[in-house]
């Protein structure tokens, strides 16, 4: 997983013509930091917040997985192991930029401002979980795989056309980089230099199918060559790693140079849902244990408690924290009004087709019987 060469110039590694696609780390399995080059400049404070934004989300995912065991949820996509991808892609961008995340990308849009108690909502399938405020730049979760890059492809060149300085960013998995949406949003994007960020995040598996079958190219990362933009494969367990590319991604960006593809390594250690499958069926004895060796909670705590950043109490307090917030979310995401259909098909677009306005007229007349 280490650079396999020297290490890598964030110069080099934004050339469209760069066709080495050797994994970018800064801190190794140990939190040594390998490449002190690409090492972001970072405040204490600022380090300190990746640990406790990737404590706080580990956290989330096990009181919601909880919640979603005694039936209190809907769909829940288990997030364990894509802490460091998640948010080292989320932490740089700004609230300017637009996002579109997939369905297990809850932790980036809470991030980018989404009230928890949205996201449950969302998970209950209720139409409040997907209503946002007109100021808030991000598109509730994609479920057709791929489908959102098409989306940025569009929101970039809109950014641009707006003379803003912001991008719009997506995420998608192995599974959806075999979509024909993922190669024309990035061709299109190529094309028209629009500011858009790409993610890939390569978790190793598409529900059971595993990465080797989704395509012969050695690299995910690679795929950016046919649309003439750059491509950075990063180790998507190392938050300092992903949050550098990421940023120096947003700034080659919004300088005009057009889109850039990451893809981040990781690996889910969750079942692809909390909808029935079990990864064991499916994935190779010993590979959670390997890829645990990886994880970049563990890697990042070493790093920081090295630096004198952290600390056993630290992390307790965090992780209490998280409950409460859990806690609130659910009773605020309880007492929501129960939807109503026509509440539904009023949030489906902006001025209701003929169709959709019969059906909100029927609905509420037989709700206000
Ligand atoms: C267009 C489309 N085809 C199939 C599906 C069914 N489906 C849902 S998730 C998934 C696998 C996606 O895997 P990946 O892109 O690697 O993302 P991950 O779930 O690993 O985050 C599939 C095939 C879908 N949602 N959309
Ligand atoms: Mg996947």
């Amino acid at each position: 997983m280490a650079n396999k060469k020297a290490p890598a110039k964030m110069e080099d590694l934004l050339r469209a013509d760069n066709f080495d696609f050797s994994t970018v780390q800064i801190l190794d399995n140990d939190g040594k930091v390998v490449n002190e080059e690409l090492m972001p400049e970072l405040s204490d404070e600022e380090l300190v917040t990746f640990m406790e934004d990737m404590v706080f989300y580990r956290e989330w995912y096990n009181r919601t997985q909880a919640l979603s065991r005694q039936g209190r949820l809907g769909f829940v996509a288990p997030t364990t192991g894509q802490e460091a991808s998640q948010l080292g892609t989320i932490a740089a961008t700004t609230e300017d930029d637009i996002i579109f995340p997939g369905y297990r990308d809850i932790p980036q849009l809470m991030q980018h401002g989404l009230p928890s108690y949205k996201a449950y909502l969302w998970s209950k399938g209720h139409v409040e979980g997907s209503t946002y405020p007109e100021d808030f730049r991000a598109y509730p979760p994609q479920i057709i795989i791929g489908a959102q890059y098409v989306q940025t492809a569009g929101a970039a060149l809109g950014i641009k056309k707006n003379g803003r300085k912001a991008v719009a960013m997506t995420w998608t998995g192995d599974g959806g980089s075999s979509q024909g949406d993922v190669y024309e949003g990035m061709n299109f994007a190529g094309a028209y230099k629009a500011p858009a960020i790409f993610v890939i995040q390569n978790n190793g598996w598409a529900i059971s199918t595993p990465r080797e079958f989704q395509t012969a190219a050695p690299t995910l990362a690679q795929k950016a060559v046919a649309a003439g933009i750059p491509g950075i494969q990063v180790d998507g367990m190392d938050i300092l790693a992903v949050y550098a590319v990421t940023k120096a991604a947003r700034e080659y960006a919004i300088a005009g140079n057009g889109p850039v593809l990451i893809e981040t390594l990781c690996y889910r250690f969750g079942p692809h849902s909390l909808s029935g499958d079990d990864p064991k069926r499916y994935q190779p004895e010993g590979a959670q244990e390997e890829w645990r060796q990886r994880d970049p909670l563990n890697r990042y705590r070493k790093f920081l408690t090295e630096k004198g950043l952290w600390s056993e109490e630290k992390e307790n307090e965090v992780v209490e924290n998280t409950k409460e917030a859990a806690k609130e979310a659910i009773k605020q995401a309880e007492s929501t009004p129960k939807q109503k259909v026509s509440d539904f098909l009023k949030n489906m677009f902006e001025t209701p087709d003929y169709v959709t306005q019969e059906q909100i007229e029927y609905y509420e007349a037989k709700e206000n019987k």
